[in-house]
C-alpha cells in the first residue's frame, strides 16, 4: 500500500504555501494504493469563522492563484467543495467559472433545508461546469436527506459516501454498503469511502465495492507541510 505516493514534482514546502491556510487529503485506489487526486480542504487560517465573505475568498483565491500551482505541483486530481448556495453566489460562481479545469472535481456538498428551486438552479450550473471540463462528484451520500437524489440529477463521475455510515461497516459487515455502493456504480462513478483509519476498514471498503478511499489511514504519515492544519 503506497501511503505515501504523493508525486510532487518539487520543493513542496516553498510551491504549497502551507502558511494560506489549507489541507490536502490524498485519495486512493483501494485495489492499488495509487494516489488518485487530493480533496482541497480550507484551513482554519481561510475560513476561521466559514462565514460568506471568508468563502468569497477562498474562492476566489483558489481561481486566481491556489490551483494554478496546485495543478503544476501535484500530478492528479484536485476536489473542491461546494454547497448549491456557493454555486449561485454571484462571487464564488464566476471564481468556479474561471478555475474549470478536467483535472478539477468539483464536490457537490449536502446542505440542509436546501429550497427546491435553489437546488434545481445549482444542479444546472454544475452541469455548465461539466461542459466547461470540470469532473463532478456527489458529497456527502448518506449523511442527509438528498445523496441519492443529487446523484439521480447529475450523473457524477465519483460518489462520495458519508463515513459515519462506512464505519457501520465495522460491526455490520461490508454487504451493509455493498447494495448501494453496486447502485452507485451502475452510472459509470467510481465510489469514494471517507473515514478510512485502518488496514481493516480499507479492506471493509474494498469488500464493500468501493474503488476509493479517503482518511486518516493515509494522512497519519503525510508531511506537516502536505497536510496542513483545518477544517472542511
Ligand atoms: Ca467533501
Amino acid at each position: 500500500m503506497a501511503t505515501n505516493a504523493h508525486t510532487l514534482k518539487d520543493e513542496p514546502s516553498q510551491r504549497l504555501h502551507p502558511a494560506k491556510g489549507y489541507r490536502l487529503e490524498p485519495i486512493v485506489d483501494l485495489m492499488t494504493g495509487h494516489v488518485i487526486g487530493h480533496e482541497l480542504l480550507a484551513g482554519n487560517a481561510s475560513c476561521p469563522n466559514w462565514t460568506l465573505e471568508e468563502w468569497r475568498k477562498w474562492y476566489v483565491l483558489l481561481s486566481v492563484q491556489l490551483l494554478a500551482e496546485l495543478l503544476e505541483t501535484l500530478e492528479g486530481l484536485f476536489f473542491v467543495n461546494v454547497t448549491s448556495d456557493q454555486l449561485l453566489d454571484d462571487v464564488i460562481w464566476p471564481s468556479l467559472v474561471h478555475e474549470s479545469h478536467p483535472r478539477i472535481v468539483i464536490e457537490w456538498v449536502e446542505q440542509a433545508g436546501q429550497v427546491e428551486g435553489v437546488h434545481k438552479e445549482a444542479a444546472r450550473r454544475l452541469h455548465h461546469l461539466r461542459d466547461l471540463g470540470c469532473q463532478i462528484a456527489i458529497d456527502d451520500i448518506g449523511a442527509g436527506e438528498d445523496g441519492l437524489g443529487r446523484t439521480r440529477i447529475i450523473n457524477p463521475q465519483f460518489c462520495k459516501v458519508d463515513g459515519a455510515l462506512f464505519q457501520q461497516c465495522r460491526v455490520r459487515g461490508p454487504e451493509y454498503l455493498r447494495g448501494i455502493c453496486h447502485h452507485l456504480s451502475l452510472g459509470g462513478a467510481r465510489v469514494v469511502i471517507e473515514w478510512v483509519e485502518s488496514e481493516a476498514d480499507m479492506r471493509l471498503a474494498l469488500s464493500a465495492g468501493a474503488h476509493l478511499g479517503q482518511g486518516y489511514f493515509w494522512t497519519k504519515g503525510m508531511q506537516s507541510d502536505i497536510a496542513e492544519q483545518g477544517e472542511r
